[in-house]
């Protein structure tokens, strides 16, 4: 009988370390809407990586494809609301007429700018470090951020279908205009004074509000860049080499 209690109880710890590793993962999409004629497309994926009892942390792996971006460094963000379930709405054109000075905070000069989407999207909860294009345009980025336990990324707390992407940076030939109040030099725009072409890296050139997906809907995994490729092919034929030379020895 203490064989066949052993097994039972070895039997129940392994479903239970099963259960207890399987991953609590929710997968996000957000579609690119191209804001100040940009000409910015793509998606933006988030998987949200929950608790397990074998691992609290949580974690957010942001995944950005896209592409007709001004190649080098963009900012790019999440953005959303802090207050329980209030969700972020896209600046896009049923909602907001970059040209209609009618409406509340539109200053009517054709752009969509900063101080233009916060009130729709919110304040930046998480910048995606690092983002950059290459000289065409073109976005690859995986970066996994670490999320604080009932945070305003906890996916388990505030759901992220209610927050929304931003990128931001284009140049114009426009006249920048400083907004003291967020201390930027040139975080806005005169859209009715011309000047010399200058890079604004606050204008919005794409938004979009994150909507639930599938696993299958992700993207692989950035292949590695050539380099490394090299060094572990060479790290691997070491490997092999030495296994040949305990063989022989
Ligand atoms: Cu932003």
């Amino acid at each position: 009988m203490p064989s066949y209690k052993f097994a039972l109880t070895g039997l129940a710890c392994l479903l239970c370390g099963t259960a207890a590793s399987a991953a609590h993962l929710d997968y996000y999409k957000a579609d690119l809407f191209a804001l100040n004629n940009s000409g910015v497309s793509g998606s933006v994926y988030l998987t949200f990586d929950g608790a397990t009892s074998d691992d609290p942390a949580k974690s957010i792996l942001v995944q950005v494809r896209a592409n007709g971006l001004e190649p080098g460094a963009h900012p790019a963000h999440i953005h959303g609301f802090t207050a329980p379930n209030k969700p972020s709405i896209a600046p896009t054109a049923d909602v907001f007429d970059p040209n209609d000075a009618s409406q509340e905070g539109n200053d009517g000069d054709g752009f969509t700018e900063l101080t233009e989407g916060v009130p729709f999207y919110g304040p930046i909860l998480l910048t995606f470090e690092g983002l950059s294009a290459n000289a065409n345009g073109k976005v690859v980025y995986d970066r996994e951020f670490d999320i604080a336990d009932g945070g305003p990324l906890d996916d388990d707390v505030y759901k992220l279908f209610n927050r929304e992407t931003v990128l931001h940076g284009l140049t114009t030939e426009f006249a920048p205009v400083a907004v003291p109040s967020l201390g930027l030099p040139n975080g806005d725009i005169d859209g009715f004074t011309a000047a010399d072409p200058n890079y604004n890296a606050v204008l919005p050139i794409a938004t979009a509000k994150f909507e639930t997906t599938t696993a299958d809907m992700m993207p692989a995994p950035v292949p590695l860049p050539a380099s490394a490729l090299l060094l572990l092919a060479g790290l691997g034929g070491l490997g092999g080499f030495s296994a040949l030379r305990r063989r022989s020895a």
